[in-house]
């Protein structure tokens, strides 16, 4: 398989299975307090396959009316999203190589047959940070082109505990999710968690999270 684009940097297993069920355990205690919501497609409405929740000081939320945007407050409940983990904002300071700490960590979860189209990340007003992704649960096939559309594209498998990092030129390529493959992820909850997102038997996850760490605005000290 070919290379990542230039200026991504792919870390397969960065997470080992300790590290990946405390992510996890963070991100379902997050969930629990700021619940998945069906975001919209801007204009048409159409409802997307992924299911998203925040944390940090902002979240990205889409809809029919209001499009995509980053905001402070939960959709649906209006609440305040929740802090970004401890062990989310540890990965960012040893992967992204940023001054300043992300402030969205945006939560998609996949379900079977959840798929996310050709896209480009462009609502933050800061072009220049990284963004940090993290998956877990689910392998699934990740497709990313170029900053035009019409680029080829390539496919990499996306594995539970792997890490992308995004700068430079692969910041703007287009990119999106084909396919989720149902069954794959052998990733196991901290004993005694339990969830809709897990089976009955062994309390392994079924579905796949993939958590994008963001840094939104500039850095009040920086140009
Ligand atoms: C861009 N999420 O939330 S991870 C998104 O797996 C999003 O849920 C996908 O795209 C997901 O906006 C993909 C982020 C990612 C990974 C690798 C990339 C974005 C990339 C490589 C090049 C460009
Ligand atoms: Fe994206």
């Amino acid at each position: 398989m070919a290379d990542w684009p230039a200026g991504s940097q792919h870390y397969p297993g960065f997470l080992n299975d300790e590290q990946q069920t405390i992510v996890l355990g963070a991100i379902r205690d997050i969930v629990s307090r700021s619940p998945l919501f069906i975001p919209t497609m801007p204009n048409t409405g159409k409802p997307f396959s992924v299911r998203m929740t925040n944390c940090g000081s902002l979240g990205w939320v889409s809809s029919k009316m209001g499009g995509y945007r980053y905001q402070t407050a939960h959709p649906d409940t209006g609440e305040p999203w929740p802090p970004i983990p401890e062990c989310l904002l540890a990965i960012w300071r040893e992967v992204s190589g940023y001054e300043a700490l992300p402030e969205a960590c945006l939560i998609n979860w996949y379900e079977p047959g959840a798929k996310m189209g050709l896209h480009v990340d462009r609502d933050e007003e800061n072009r220049e940070a990284p963004v940090v992704s993290v998956s877990l649960g689910d392998d699934a096939w990740f497709r990313v082109g170029g900053l035009k559309r019409r680029d080829p594209t390539q496919r990499f498998l996306l594995k539970s505990g792997d890490v992308v990092v995004l700068s430079g030129a692969s910041r703007f390529a287009h990119h999106g999710i084909d396919r989720v493959l149902q069954g794959t992820s052998t990733l196991r909850a901290a004993t005694g968690a339990q969830s809709i997102n897990c089976n009955s038997t062994g309390n392994v996850m079924q579905g796949r999270f993939n958590l994008t760490l963001r840094r939104v605005t500039h850095p009040a000290n920086s140009a």
